[in-house]
């Protein structure tokens, strides 16, 4: 009983969190939005968090199906990242992990996560984070 109830009041947390959020949705991120913790370093979950509470997926998602197909992935790459390269960042087939031809919210959080991790260490600092939302206005 005891686990219902911490779970359901993290359920109801969680909900009232992302309300909150959703009211901030065009004022876009400071690097500090994105730290919950406060080291001065994003890590993946972290970057999740933020990615979904800002609707970030939804704005993939043109045309609202709660999918992201290739032509989709195509427009987020080419609207977020200036001079995204293919090499590096990998291609839609990289990104799908599970390779259904679709990108769930994790796999375009993972996929973003990793073009913002240049050094792939597994956290984004707040140099690697300037390098892109310097050069994008969504972020
Ligand atoms: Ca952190
Ligand atoms: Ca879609
Ligand atoms: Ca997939
Ligand atoms: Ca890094």
């Amino acid at each position: 009983m005891k686990t219902i109830s911490a779970t359901l009041l993290a359920f109801i947390f969680a909900f009232a969190f992302v309300a909150c959020e959703n009211n901030n949705y065009d004022d876009g991120y400071a690097f500090d939005d994105w730290d919950d913790d406060s080291d001065e370093l994003v890590d993946q979950d972290e970057f999740g968090n933020t990615f979904s509470d800002a609707g970030y997926y939804d704005d993939w998602d043109l045309d609202n199906d709660e999918f992201i197909d290739e032509d989709e992935w195509q427009s987020g790459v080419t609207n977020n990242f200036d001079g995204y390269d293919y090499d590096t960042y990998g291609e839609f087939s990289d990104w799908d992990t599970d390779n259904d031809n679709l990108l769930d919210e994790d796999e375009l959080v993972i996929g973003n996560f990793t073009v913002w991790d240049t050094d792939r260490d597994g956290n984004i600092e707040v140099a690697e984070y300037e390098e892109w939302s310097a050069t994008d206005d969504q972020y």
